[in-house]
């Protein structure tokens, strides 16, 4: 896939010959190698798929094409803005706005202790070397525990899992798709996706290899998807019903007799008797897939060679977050497919972020949300407690909050609450090159360079990857001389900070403090240099820059347990008692579900990008793509017809919004897509090409969280449907 996009620096390009490149990129969890060409003056010409990259082989999707536009976006912030005594944003110098925002972030903490400062890192947070090496460094040196992140919008519940049964909250397997017989895929759309929680780039190369070597895709879903419609087979299951789908297949495997866990699991016995009474009649009533299909399945997954479970978003934003997500683990490992190759593996990273330490292993903490006492895990909290931590007075209360690279408003549940909580808080200081839904109420906003500007190395996607490789890509483009990077601004932040918090020189000079101060001061490549160096295997970021144009391949992944494992013992206990004792109200629960309301979901286009890029030309020209999708029996018996415009409502809000029939969608069945909303004062959107849309998450309900987690609920929540006035308002 090739094509020309515009200039990037200086003057168009001169005669000369043109040069290329390697890049990442950082836009999805698939880490796709690129060939950037470039003209003499530097300018990006054209991107390409690196058909040199071990892992991603050539591939690309339509969003690497807009990097280049990031890079050239007129709405890109360049300058640093800070709020004046009119109201408005103005440009200001690097130096006043750091002086700013550290003392407003002080200043709150000064007056209503460390914790009335909330932190909030988003999602490209973990696509960015340098911001995974100096974030952290800077949170800590805030000493707030107020924070939170878009994990708790995602993926909690694959943590908390692989902490309970692993005994490290990364230990998270992933597909072996290259050698497996059998794909199951459930809440997952990887075809619009690329992956998550699993670097698969190419994934539709991936998959036709798996059907031409005779193995099968199987997808559970509420819509038929992009992989649905690749699959194999397909089954509709009503939005957060996958818990009776999935412990009846464990309770089916455990009948079968046929059960091979691996000399190191414990624990079978009471996980037997725990889902003796989630039977495939049970899943057929909660969620419409056919007993005999369930117990079909089931077979499937005992009599394949081999056999991989993969459950994501849908199965991870919904009711029950963990205990979908730990029927998952069982499956894989009660039919013996966990660890061997086509089953689900542990990567071997080059560098070692889990068995060196540098992660935390996780665990819930004894600190839980004020207001609602939700739990708290991995030192944060869970994110739908933001707005009323920051709207509820009392003891304790959110002053402050500093949001990096994220977009809270659109992207978590209730974000209309959060959005007029933010206008209350005494300071708001947002890292972020755009102005966005949420960081259009900041009173600073700090800038970092775009994607094309660093280096990069993939800390965490490594860890997730169907492959092992190592591939370091140091930036396409020069720096703006003004210009501060990420980490740069982190420094620059948390110096200032340290300044205007009159930290006593003892403190300051203390050991943990100086670590820190020294850790903001050191590059990131530097840092991963040395953790490359210190890692075991001889390499070093000189060695990865000579390592040819894709980078190192390490092979295909490798059996790693019970090695891997970083339970106290070396084992696992398959009766996780957090799981063991929820089921008892699961059950219950699932007895009541499948009632008449209609139930909302969300969706990802191929083209779309969480929040972000709706006003990147490259991904926003065609039809536009908000609709809400309905039944078409759906619509007519809500009187409504394809086209119209119809008033969305939950428990906590409503939106108005076109509707599009489709037979896609399960009947009771309703889908938007999130990251769209975009028509709120102060959102720069020159370039938009595309409709705004409304934002799912005025609808979603902060209040209903996954209770083993505290992971939002984004799927399955009821909305009512009526017509709406003709004229748009
Ligand atoms: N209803 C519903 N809600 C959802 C989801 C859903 O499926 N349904 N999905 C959830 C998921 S999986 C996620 S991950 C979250 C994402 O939610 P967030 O992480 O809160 O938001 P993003 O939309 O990823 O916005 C990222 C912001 O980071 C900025 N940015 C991009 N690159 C950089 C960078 O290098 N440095 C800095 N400083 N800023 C940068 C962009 O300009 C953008 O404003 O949304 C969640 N919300
Ligand atoms: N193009 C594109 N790619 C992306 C992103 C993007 O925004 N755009 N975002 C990236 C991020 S941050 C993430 S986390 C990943 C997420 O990647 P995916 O996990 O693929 O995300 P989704 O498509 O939101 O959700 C998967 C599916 O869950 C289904 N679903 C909803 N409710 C249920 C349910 O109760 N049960 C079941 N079985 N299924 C259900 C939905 O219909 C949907 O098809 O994608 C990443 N890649
Ligand atoms: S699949 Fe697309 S967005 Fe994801 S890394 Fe590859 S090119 Fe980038
Ligand atoms: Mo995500």
């Amino acid at each position: 896939m090739t094509a020309t996009t515009t200039r990037s620096t200086g003057s168009a390009g001169s005669a000369g010959s043109a040069t290329t490149r390697r890049a990442a990129c950082t836009l999805c969890e698939a880490m796709c190698g690129l060939v950037v060409t470039q003209d003499p003056s530097g300018a990006v010409t054209g991107i390409r798929g690196d058909d040199t990259d071990p892992l991603s082989r050539g591939h690309l999707c339509p969003k690497a094409f807009a990097l280049p536009q990031v890079q050239d976006d007129p709405d890109r912030l360049r300058r640093p803005l800070v709020r004046g005594a009119d109201g408005e944003l103005h440009e200001a110098t690097w130096d006043e706005a750091f002086r700013r925002a550290a003392e407003l972030l002080a200043g709150v903490q000064r007056e209503h202790g460390d914790d009335a400062l909330a932190v909030y890192l988003g999602n490209p947070n973990v696509h960015s070397l340098g911001a995974l090496t100096h974030h952290p460094t800077l949170v800590r040196l805030l000493r707030t525990r107020t924070r939170f992140s878009a994990t708790s919008v995602d993926q909690l519940p694959h943590h908390v899992v692989a902490h309970a049964l692993y005994g490290h909250q990364f230990l998270l397997p992933v597909p072996d798709i290259d050698r497996t017989d059998l794909l199951v895929l459930v809440g997952h759309n990887p075809m619009a996706s690329n992956g998550s929680l699993w670097t698969v780039p190419d994934f539709p190369g991936r998959r036709r290899e798996l059907a031409s070597r005779g193995g099968r895709l199987v997808v559970l879903d509420p819509r038929r998807t992009e992989t649905a419609k690749v699959a194999d087979a397909h089954h509709f299951v009503r939005p957060g019903s996958d818990a009776a789908v999935l412990l009846a297949l464990v309770r089916e495997v455990l009948a079968s007799g046929r059960a091979r866990p691996a000399a190191w699991a414990d624990g079978l016995d009471a996980v037997r008797a725990a889902v003796e009474p989630f039977t495939p009649e049970l899943a057929e009533r909660a969620s419409g897939m056919p007993a005999e299909a369930v117990r079909a399945l089931a077979g499937k997954l005992l009599d394949a060679r081999s056999a991989a479970v993969h459950g994501r978003m849908g199965a991870s934003t919904q009711a029950h977050g963990v205990v979908c997500q730990w029927a998952v683990q069982l499956l894989n490992l009660l039919t013996g497919n966990l660890d061997r190759p086509g089953g689900t593996m542990f990567t071997t990273p080059a560098v070692d972020l889990v068995g060196r330490g540098v992660l935390s292993p996780g665990g819930f903490s004894r600190r839980r949300t004020r207001v609602r006492g939700l739990p708290g895990f991995g030192g944060e909290l869970p994110v739908s407690a933001l707005a009323e931590e920051i709207a509820t007075p009392g003891e304790g209360q959110v002053r402050a909050l500093l949001t990096i690279a994220g977009n809270p408003v659109s992207s978590t549940p209730g974000g209309h609450r959060l959005d007029e909580a933010l206008g209350s808080l005494d300071a708001l200081v947002c890292v972020d090159f755009y102005l966005n839904e949420t960081t259009r109420h900041a009173d600073v906003v700090l800038p970092p360079t775009g994607p094309l500007e660093r280096d990069h190395y993939d800390l965490v996607f490594h860890l997730l990857a169907v492959r092992d490789t190592a591939r370091f890509t140091p930036a396409v483009l020069p720096k703006d001389p003004d210009g501060r990077h990420d980490w740069e601004i982190a420094r620059d932040l948390g110096l200032a900070y340290l300044r205007a918090r009159g930290t006593s020189p003892r403190r300051r000079l203390s050991r943990a403090s100086l670590a820190l101060e020294a850790r903001l001061r050191t590059s990131p490549t530097r840092q991963l240099d040395v953790l490359l160096r210190t890692g075991g295997a001889g390499l070093s970021v000189r060695r990865l820059r000579a390592a040819g144009p894709g980078g190192l391949d390490l092979g295909p992944l490798r059996p790693r347990l019970p090695g891997r494992l970083r339970t106290r013992d070396r084992r696992v206990d398959l009766a996780t008692p957090l799981v063991l004792d929820a089921l008892p109200g699961v059950l219950a629960a699932l007895e009541d579900a499948g009632g008449a309301g209609l139930l909302l979901v969300g969706r990802r286009h191929q083209r779309d990008n969480n929040s972000w890029l709706h006003n990147a030309a490259v991904l926003t020209k065609g039809r536009p793509r908000h609709a809400l999708l309905v039944h078409p029996d759906d619509l007519a018996a809500h009187g409504l017809a394809d086209g119209d415009r119809v008033r969305v409502a939950s428990a906590v809000g409503e939106v108005v919004v076109e509707a599009a029939a489709s037979t896609d969608v399960m009947r009771g069945v309703v889908s938007l897509p999130h990251g769209y909303g975009h028509a709120r004062d102060g959102v720069r959107m020159r370039t938009a090409t595309t409709l705004p849309g409304v934002s799912v998450n005025d609808l979603t309900d902060p209040g209903v969280v996954d209770p083993l987690s505290g992971n939002a609920v984004l799927n399955g929540v009821p909305v009512t449907l009526a017509p709406a006035p003709a004229t748009p308002q």
